[in-house]
């Protein structure tokens, strides 16, 4: 049945891009059915115009010869395209199948990045999760911002409490593991990094970043300083060691109604500047200056974010971070960090005192569960390792992880004997392609959405609401219909829509708002800039904030082991690049033009020792696994250590993405150490991965003696 949906009347239609944190708002112009211009909404009051190439393209998705639309079924290497009835009846069938042979748990399902960009997906998933009730629950965030949530459950009772830089107000931003200006900000929605850091400046403020590589963003900062790829915890328990030990802590009111300062300064006592200097390799001079500086910054900030998450003490770096800005008067203050009100209160009904950490473990190697989800990093062993409660069957959600989680290959393979994959997701990729169900909904243009999340991570208080700007095919279906039709058919019950949830969350959030109020305001509504709201937002049990807590304290000696660790020759690091997303928008010619940009960066001096020239193809080997891709020589590395960028390697049998496999490059995951992870919170360490790096020719003379 081919449905051909009326298209868009011509004249200029206003949206948020659904694509990245930042949000911006777009201004799109149509003509005769097809987006003709794509500009930044210069009257979004959080965007105020910002646009990166990504936005500017959003139509080729929709456009995309290469999407899928109508439910696809594999057997053996053959596709057939179903009818949508069909299609649910045999998932919810196969599913219930399973769970019958194998009990409850065998199912896992994995929730990818895109599902906190659809507010359609993210109202409505759970309803079908909940109904499959399968305890068996990954996600990317453990392979991200896990450490985020884990230190804002321990120190301010709820995983979602993440405090936010009032960047626009800051007059001094301490900014690491971070590189806005490739990815447009994370866990801080500001769009146009460029222009906020610009104007830091022009305050007569100042930016530090601190990373491994000299990045994009460095050339908007003051200052920039190499670290050691995975010491920052060392490098911020060194600030807290010096503002207490010259007194310049100044928590303020905060300290009413905050436990565990003392701890904190005695935690801090053995981690001299002197002493984590030659680890972190930053000297002991600059790290006072550093922590005397921030001290002392009437209005400022230290933000980290994935270098920081992604690594073996991210839990540890995220808490520090909180704790800084909280000695320092910089917390729940304007120009620090702060925690913005949404229209949608995800926290509105938040019980205080909730437990969210190791209430159940993984079956292989125990590891504990965050927020209902286990570590990424356990998904492909819980498939290969036989025993009571093997996984058997998998469910992704706008997720690759083949290419995203640790480990991408041993995962496909354990992927290619599963008894089930069904895929939730509009392309036919390294994942999908082992599904034996493909679900596609529409996706973009063609949805309606609020961002129910980033709205909690922006940097001033502001709501938008898209509506699609194109219908979609009788053909087609929405997310939302996709997982109400596969919760029915599970579970006999019905929910209640998307839209519905919206308006009932709108109405009772602390806005007092409307889908209807929301539309009237086509450019956004903007409540102003944030404001202090402790303690009363706390949720703890006590209503206490806790600078100290005993997980973290507990995990110190893991840290203080570094300090006398053999540092590896080379470990590898990853990066973001502005014209790509994850490992999903490889597949739009528009943004592949140019040079190759799977590379492995690696400094000059590195090069030299080990005889690499600019371009040569290299191997690169860890423990689990080795590519081969071509060397970019740079002087902005730290020696030391090499840089691959995430979300390539789509050259697969069976990938059908037209652009993407004309270059396919190679995965960053095929090396990440399944058992390289941050200890406390479960998350991966991803990032710092000890590694050998070969010229190709050198690899094939060994093979040949
Ligand atoms: N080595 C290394 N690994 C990393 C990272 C890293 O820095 N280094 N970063 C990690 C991070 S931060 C993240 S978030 C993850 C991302 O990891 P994933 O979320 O697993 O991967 P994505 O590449 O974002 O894949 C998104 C998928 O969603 C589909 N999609 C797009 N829009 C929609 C939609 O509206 N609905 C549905 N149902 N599907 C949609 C796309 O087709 C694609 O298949 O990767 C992680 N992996
Ligand atoms: N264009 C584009 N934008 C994106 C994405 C994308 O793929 N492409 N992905 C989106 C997603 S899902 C996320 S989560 C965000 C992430 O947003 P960011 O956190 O800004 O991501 P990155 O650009 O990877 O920056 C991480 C930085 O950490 C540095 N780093 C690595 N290891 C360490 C370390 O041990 N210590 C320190 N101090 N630094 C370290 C790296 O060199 C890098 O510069 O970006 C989002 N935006
Ligand atoms: S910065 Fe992010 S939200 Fe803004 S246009 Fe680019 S992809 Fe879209
Ligand atoms: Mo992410």
């Amino acid at each position: 049945m081919t449905a051909f949906p009326s298209a868009p009347a011509d004249g200029t239609y206003y949206r948020a891009c659904n694509l990245c944190e930042a949000i911006c708002g777009l201004q799109l112009t149509v003509r005769a059915g097809q987006v003709v211009d794509v500009r930044g909404d210069p009257d979004d009051p959080l965007s105020r115009g910002h646009l990166c190439p990504k936005g500017a393209v959003i139509a080729d998705i929709h456009t995309d010869p290469d999407r899928l639309k109508r439910p696809l079924r594999r057997d053996g290497d053959t596709w057939t395209e179903l009818g949508w009835d069909e299609a649910l009846n045999e998932v919810a069938a196969r599913l219930r199948e399973v769970q019958a042979r194998h009990g409850q748990h065998s199912v896992a399902v994995y929730q990818g990045n895109p599902s906190v960009h659809n507010s359609g997906t993210l109202l409505s998933a759970g309803g079908f999760v909940r109904a499959l009730g399968s305890r068996s629950r990954f996600s990317a965030t453990s392979m991200d911002q896990l450490p985020h949530h884990f230190a804002a459950a321990e120190m301010f009772g709820h995983p979602l409490l993440l405090p936010i830089p009032d960047i626009d107000r800051s007059d001094y931003f301490l900014m690491l593991g971070a590189n806005p200006l490739a990815s447009n900000g994370s866990i801080m929605t500001a769009p146009g990094m460029a222009s906020r850091l610009k104007a830091v400046r022009q305050r007569g403020g100042k930016v530090v970043l601190i990373d491994p590589r000299r990045t994009e963003s460095a050339a908007y900062a003051d200052e920039h300083h190499f670290i050691r790829p995975g010491s920052d915890a060392l490098l911020l328990l060194a600030f807290l060691n010096v503002i207490f030990a010259e007194q310049l802590d100044r928590p303020g009111r905060l300290a009413e109604f905050t436990d565990g300062l003392e701890e904190l300064q005695t935690a801090a006592v053995p981690f001299t500047p002197e002493r984590v200097a030659p680890v972190t390799g930053l000297d002991a001079p600059t790290i006072r200056r550093l922590a005397r500086e921030f001290a002392a910054a009437p209005r400022g900030v230290a933000y980290g974010r994935i270098g920081l998450s992604l690594q073996a003490f991210g839990g540890l770096c995220q808490w520090l971070l909180n704790a800084l800005n909280l000695v320092t008067g910089h917390l729940d203050a304007p120009g620090g960090a702060m925690w913005p009100r949404p229209a949608f209160d995800l926290l509105m009904r938040a019980k205080k005192g909730e437990t969210y950490h190791g209430r159940w473990h993984s079956r292989v190697r125990g590891l504990p569960e965050f927020d209902g989800e286990l570590p990424v990093a356990a998904l492909a062993e819980e498939f290969t390792t036989p025993g009571e409660g093997q996984l058997r069957a998998l469910v992704t959600i706008a997720g690759n992880p083949v290419l995203s989680t640790p480990d991408g290959a041993r995962l496909d393979e354990a992927l290619a004997d599963a008894e089930l994959v069904v895929s939730v997701d509009p392309y036919l990729n390294a994942t999908t392609r082992r599904a034996h169900y493909i679900l596609p909904p529409a996706v973009g243009l063609e949805t309606r959405h609020y961002d129910v999340v980033f709205h909690h991570f922006a940097v001033r208080n502001t709501a938008r609401l898209s509506d699609p700007i194109f219908p979609i095919g009788e053909d087609q279906r929405y997310d939302y219909q996709i997982f109400e039709g596969l919760r029915q058919r599970l579970s006999g019950e019905g929910g209640s829509t998307p839209d519905e949830r919206l308006e009932l969350g709108l109405k009772h959030g602390p806005r007092r708002t409307s889908l209807t109020e929301l539309r009237a305001s086509p450019h956004g509504t903007d409540y102003g800039p944030l404001e202090p709201c402790l303690p009363e937002r706390l949720l703890t049990a006590g209503g206490r904030l806790h600078a100290a807590p005993a997980p973290m304290l507990a995990d110190l000696p893991r840290l203080e082991a570094l300090l006398g660790a053999e540092v590896p020759g080379l470990v590898l690091i990853g990066r973001r690049q502005l014209r790509s997303n994850n490992s999903w928008m490889h597949n739009v010619p528009r943004l592949m033009r140019g040079p190759e940009r799977c590379t492995l960066m690696l400094s000059e001096v590195d090069a030299a020792r080990l005889g690499i020239s600019d371009g040569q193809a290299v191997e690169v080997r860890s423990r689990v696994g080795a590519v081969t891709v071509p060397a970019e020589l740079t002087d902005t590395l730290m020696p030391g250590v090499v840089s691959l960028p995430h979300g390539f390697g789509h050259g697969k049998a069976g990938v059908r993405l037209r652009t993407a496999q004309a270059r396919p490059g190679v995965s960053y995951n095929d090396l990440t150490d399944p058992a390289a992870l941050d200890e406390l919170t479960g998350n991966s360490a991803a990032g710092g991965l000890p590694v050998t790096v070969k010229p190709v020719a050198a690899v094939q003379e060994s093979a040949a003696d």
